[in-house]
């Protein structure tokens, strides 16, 4: 039966029963070979010689094919795209790809391709061969008709075909403007009036893909569309499946998935859909891997879509199920209008389904006279976060707002009227927002929160608290203004002078505990306090290898070969290349034959610590067993070990027994390496902190790794550093909606752009004390994805920990 609907796994073990038949020949028996005569030998001997200079020669040959040449060799590559027809309506007989009227259109469309790649020089070079996918109607008596092209390119050449193939895009545009259209030939003339073009998504074009396959369903009737084998098998690995799905015309696609259980890793299986019948990079509107949180619904712009399963052969899972449908395509009631009276509601098309592509939509508020307006968005998913909000986003009085916001987001108008606009691009859709109005009298704006010049409310909380959270700062200014004798703290906030350096955080951002001078005696201890070993305690702020021996004892400054960055100049988002070196104490945890997973610090010649969640078994992956992993040490360039390059096994791990992997409370864990690695300026420990050392908010600390450069990225070759800000828990969980334990501390640039990411957990959140020791503050924990606008990361916070890594390492 056919495996795809069976659903089952193909096998390496059936590749090897199906050889198990090929039998080897006996070998000779070497005692039977008998002596030949001298002149037999001779000839054998010249012989022999020909034979290795034709070899040498041929070696050679393919030496300098292979290092010179072959970057020569071109490369198949292949591009999809969209061809907008003015002068051609669409026929019902194009559904169907074997009908006389498809094979037509589709080889003039293919001659037209010719035609166009032929008034480019680089095109013309390297094109190959054009097939038409689909046909659909393009709405106002048109036709658009969906292909691939494939070219042959040398390696060095296809970022100039990648270059040719975006002008031929504009070129349709701009001819369109200019009246004259792309024409065939006089009596087989196609206005082209668009084209769309970009190379695929090479997932879907590797070479390990062995069944490609589609479907063309019509969802009229409405009905159901589920992977292969689902849900009681696997889907089948190393396969391409597209499922084309069309409505009747003035009418939209709908996909409702059920349930999607697929590998979490997208580089590896996913589904991916388009707002078009061909997979076109331009009008991909969603990809899915893992088990999303959420609701997946999505609704079509014109009367098709896409839905592509994309699966390797690593990990195979259930699955999807998905329901697909029609809706009418005329504005739905949902989008833009007049909304009057003092109390209503709004939300983007189709809420909570994600909004379609391409739709704009205006609701003019207006409330009662002498009142004014006042709208809460209490969902808000719209777009990525972006400085400009380009993309998708809502524009309220002229401002816009776009991302994810957690919570609720009010905005007030200072008039009776306000107008919202909402506006999604071409790709990638998200499920909107959902907004409540209500009039009010201007004297209380936002009743219980800060009100912004720019009639936004935030929390009160947020103001004066260093972070611009109203987006034009005014809830940072006017706070300078403490009283005399009150200390103004760095984040502008004021508190009683009688409060600094009593060890408590009464700033919140440490501020009140910097600059403490050394007291000098020794005190009696808090729980803020350093205790030396002979149980002595310092009312210094951070003691322990700070160059100054201050206890009796000198025990601060015991154990102080750490920290030390000889190469200090000046997966991470928003990092940069960090110097060769810079972080000696960065190590790259590797799964045997898998490659990089984690990273970890290294804490002396034997141990590292890391994060447990990397550490936790995770199905049949035994990633809690010492030895499926390895440690490399000194690496730079993740793919290239270089002199200082240390590879060691792991002999033990000591996971926290407390770590919970539903609140990532106690994420922290210990290697024990097999050998110890050898001190050097390439390999070095950090220092860890005492328990009571500390990082106040706003200190300066670094993120390093070879993790995601964005949310759902891919790993980093070169190590990469990010600077970070530490955020005060009490902000911080603000942020995170209470989720932040003692254990965890937060750090990030709140703005967005700068973070932590998959792939960098388990490595070191370093800070750099103000004589040049770096201490581990924190382990790469958690976080809401990856460089959001008000999510931070979330690191083990490592100070709380300092027992927990001496009982069970001894450091
Ligand atoms: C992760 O998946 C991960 N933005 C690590 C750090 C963060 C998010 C995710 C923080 O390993």
């Amino acid at each position: 039966m056919d495996p795809l609907e069976m659903g089952q796994k193909f096998s390496l073990r059936q590749e090897l029963d199906r050889d198990a038949n090929l039998q080897f020949l006996p070998a000779p028996d070497v005692r039977k070979v008998e002596k030949r005569p001298i002149l037999q030998r001779k000839l054998c001997i010249v012989f022999g010689l020909v034979a290795a200079a034709v070899s040498l020669s041929l070696l050679t040959g393919i030496l300098v094919w292979r290092f010179h040449l072959h970057q020569d060799m071109a490369k198949p590559r292949v591009y999809v795209g969209s061809m907008s027809i003015a002068n051609q309506r669409f026929l019902s007989d194009y559904e169907d790809p074997d009908s006389k009227p498809f094979v037509k259109m589709a080889s003039l469309v293919s001659q037209q391709l010719r035609v166009m790649y032929d008034t480019n020089t680089v095109l013309t070079k390297y094109f190959q061969r054009s097939s038409v996918e689909a046909f659909s109607d393009g709405g106002s008596d048109s036709l658009t008709a969906y292909y691939r092209s494939e070219f042959s390119i040398p390696e060095p050449q296809q970022d100039s075909v990648d270059v040719a193939v975006q002008s031929l895009q504009m070129a349709a545009g701009s001819q369109k403007s200019r009246q004259g259209r792309v024409l065939l030939k006089p009596q087989h003339s196609l206005n082209v009036d668009a084209v769309v073009t970009k190379a695929i998504d090479p997932r879907m074009t590797s070479s390990s893909l062995l069944v490609k396959k589609s479907f063309n369903v019509h969802v009229r009737e409405g009905g159901v569309i589920q992977s292969p084998g689902f849900p009681d098998s696997s889907y089948p690995s190393n396969v391409y499946l597209q499922w084309r799905l069309r409505a009747d015309a003035a009418h939209r696609v709908r996909l409702d998935f059920q349930k999607l259980i697929l590998e979490d890793d997208c580089q590896h299986d996913f589904v991916k859909i388009y707002d078009s019948l061909a997979p076109i990079e331009q009008t991909a509107i969603a990809e899915h891997c893992g088990i999303p949180q959420h609701l997946l619904s999505f609704v079509s712009s014109g009367n098709v879509m896409l839905l592509t399963l994309v699966t390797n052969k690593e990990k195979n899972f259930p699955g999807f199920i998905a329901n697909f449908s029609q809706v009418p395509l005329e504005p739905p009631a949902d989008c833009g209008g007049t909304l009057s009276g003092d109390v209503g509601q709004f939300s983007s098309p189709y809420f909570p389904s994600s909004y379609p592509p391409r739709t704009s939509c205006v609701w003019n508020i207006q409330v009662s006279k002498g009142k004014s307006v006042k709208v809460k968005f209490s969902k808000f998913y719209v777009g990525n976060d972006s400085i400009d909000c380009s993309r998708d986003y809502v524009e309220v009085n002229g401002r816009r707002l776009c991302g994810s916001k957690e919570g609720s987001t009010t905005v007030a108008s200072r008039s009776n009227l306000m107008s919202v606009k909402f506006n999604s691009d071409w790709s990638y859709v998200h499920q909107g927002f959902f907004a409540a109005f209500e009039a009010f009298i201007p004297s209380d704006s936002c009743p219980g929160s800060f009100r912004c010049s720019n009639g936004w409310c935030v929390d009160s909380r947020l103001h004066c608290d260093g972070v611009d959270d109203c987006g034009d700062a005014s809830d940072e200014e006017e706070c300078s203004a403490c009283a005399p004798n009150v200390f103004r703290c760095k984040n502008a906030r004021c508190v009683s002078r009688t409060t600094l350096c009593d060890g408590k955080d009464d700033c919140s951002d440490g501020s009140d505990e910097f600059k403490c001078e050394k007291s000098g005696d020794v005190t009696t201890c808090s729980d803020s306090s350093f205790r030396c070993k002979n149980g002595h305690c310092l009312d210094k702020v951070n003691p322990e290898c700070d160059g100054e021996v201050d206890c009796e004892d000198a025990s601060d400054e015991e154990a102080c070969q750490c920290g030390l960055q000889p190469y200090r100049s000046s997966r991470i988002v928003g990092g940069e290349a960090s110097q060769e070196g810079e972080w000696p104490w960065q190590v790259s945890l590797q799964l045997v034959g898998q490659g990089h997973a984690c990273g970890a610090s290294l804490l002396s010649g034997r141990w590292l610590l890391t994060a447990a969640h990397c550490v936790q078994d995770k199905g049949s992956a035994r990633h809690s067993q010492a030895d499926q992993w390895e440690a490399v040490l000194g690496q730079h360039i993740l793919s290239q070990p270089n002199e200082w390059t240390v590879r060691r096994k792991v002999s033990r791990i000591v996971a926290h027994r407390h770590f919970d992997q539903f609140t990532f409370d106690n994420d922290v864990a210990l290697m024990q390496l097999d050998s110890d690695v050898p001190l050097n300026q390439h390999i070095w420990p950090i220092c860890l902190p005492s328990p009571t050392h500390r990082f106040p908010a706003g200190q300066e600390a670094w993120i390093t790794g070879w993790g995601a450069s964005r949310e759902r990225g891919v790993a980093g070759s070169v190590m990469q550093k990010a600077k970070v800000g530490i955020i005060s828990s009490s902000v911080c969980n603000i942020a995170m909606n209470n989720e932040v334990t003692d254990g965890m501390m937060c750090a990030g640039v709140l703005k967005g752009g700068v973070d932590a990411c998959q792939g960098d957990s388990g490595g070191p959140l370093s800070v750099i004390s103000p004589n040049g020791r770096v201490f581990l503050a924190g382990v790469v924990s958690w976080g809401d994805g990856c460089a959001r606008r008000n999510k931070p990361g979330i690191y083990t916070r490592v100070s709380r920990y300092r027992k927990w890594i001496e009982e069970h390492s001894g450091i």
